[in-house]
């Protein structure tokens, strides 16, 4: 008799998965680190290979039976090597990569425990100006068990102030430096990083979390060759699986892979290992730089039409994939307008902007990602037509009837743009 389905097995879960298909389907997906995974993504992460145990690194593993796993390590390893390769400063040979952290947070963790001591002084950009809470936050393990000196943005443009990274890494001397963001809407300037580093002998790691894909497509400048280690997960604008994965110079790759495994971590997750590989193959494609192109042109035409419309953008726009929206000109805050946009089908995040006077749970801002929308096919028609959309509901957040009308014209969208991987 052949084995039953997941329908079969448990129809409470196949109903949620069914139900959460149909909402990535039926939303408009701003949320800035999100994206759809392709159907070949999925399908290698629900393959057999969530099934095996490799403790270890290709040929020096702690469990037999790795004659198929070691290939597909190696083959994620080469692809990713290769692709960024590209448009990474120096030689493809001095590139190392390590696929097994679980995702963006372990492989910080993993920097941290190849370069630092509890108690050393670490620099990151603060998580009010955008940056990540693995990046020295007072509430991460990062800004408990390190002396963590965050940098932020200039009052004025809202722009990542270089002066004061180099007079407090100067003041301050730390260990480790990291450029990498969450939230913001520019170009990271990785050399001036670079250059401060070597001047008070730090460490440089970049965290390219949110912009691998941009990264890959050289769209937006690589830290690779410059940073010492550059971290990030898989699944954000790289449009891969649920993954972490860390480059680092050569000089550096035993200290990175032991901080890995076994300091942070037991056995790889095979399955995400062979997703990884397939995303890398899909985003060494042509058509992927096109897809990387537009995710940019999407989010400046979404700000641009928002700016239009009288919202506030924090810097006046963006270089990347995402936007933030400053509603403070709209007399609402960002919660409630993120709600009442959920409400219409429009998912994005309420969020903090830069010198917020608002409370972090209650904050001014909404960030806005092009990447799940770009993915569906959308473009600056489509930019407009949300652009108008958010307007509605933001100054009507109250109005259900409005809403609604406004949920339906979503779903009409959606229906002519399908999403890659879904099943509809
Ligand atoms: N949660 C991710 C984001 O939304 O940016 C970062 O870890």
């Amino acid at each position: 008799m052949p084995e039953k389905d997941l329908a079969q097995v448990d129809a409470e879960v196949f109903k949620l998965i069914d139900e959460e298909n149909r909402r990535e389907h039926e939303s408009m997906r701003l949320i800035a680190s999100e994206n759809y995974a392709s159907r070949a993504v999925m399908e290698a992460t629900g393959s057999c290979l969530t099934n095996k145990y490799s403790e270890g690194y290709a040929r020096k593993r702690y469990y037999e039976g790795q004659a198929v796993i070691d290939r597909v390590e190696e083959l994620a390893i080469s692809r990713l090597r290769a692709l960024f390769a590209r448009t990474a400063e120096g030689a493809e040979d001095d590139i190392h990569v390590n696929v097994q952290p679980y995702s963006g947070s372990p492989a910080n963790l993993a920097v941290y425990l190849a370069f630092c001591q509890p108690g050393d002084v670490v620099m990151g950009l603060g998580l009010p100006a955008g940056g990540h809470l693995t990046h020295g936050h007072t509430v991460s393990i990062t800004g408990k068990y390190f002396k963590s000196v965050p940098y932020g943005v200039r009052r004025e443009d809202h722009r990542i102030d270089m002066d004061e990274v180099r007079r407090l890494a100067k003041e301050h001397r730390p260990k480790l430096l990291w450029a990498g963001t969450t939230a913001y809407p520019r170009t990271l300037d990785f050399a001036a990083f670079r250059a401060i580093a070597d001047e008070v002998g730090a460490v440089l790691a970049a965290d390219i979390a949110h912009i691998a894909g941009l990264v890959a497509a050289g769209v937006h400048p690589s830290p690779i060759g410059v940073a010492d280690v550059v971290t990030s997960t898989t699944h954000k604008t790289f449009r891969g699986p649920r993954g972490g994965m860390i480059f680092c110079k050569k000089a550096h790759a035993s200290a990175i892979d032991r901080a890995v495994f076994p300091g942070l971590q037991g056995g790889p997750h095979n399955h995400t290992t062979a997703a990884i590989a397939v995303a890398a193959l899909e985003a060494s494609q042509p058509s992927f730089v096109d897809y990387a192109k537009a995710v940019v042109e999407n989010a400046r035409v979404l700000a641009e039409a928002l700016v239009e419309r009288g919202f506030g953008v924090t810097t006046g726009g963006t270089d990347n994939h995402l936007l933030l929206v400053d509603l403070t000109s709209k007399n609402i805050a960002g919660k409630p307008a993120a709600q009442a946009l959920d409400r219409a089908g429009i998912v994005a995040n309420y969020n903090a902007v830069p010198f917020d006077p608002r409370k972090p749970f209650d904050p001014s801002g909404l960030r806005v990602g092009t990447p799940a929308v770009t993915s569906r096919g959308m473009g600056k028609a489509e930019m407009a037509k949300l652009a108008e959309w958010i307007d509605r509901v933001v100054a009507n957040p109250t109005d259900e009837a409005l809403i609604a009308k406004v949920a339906g014209e979503v779903k009409a969208l959606c229906d002519a743009f399908p999403a890659p991987g879904l099943r509809i």
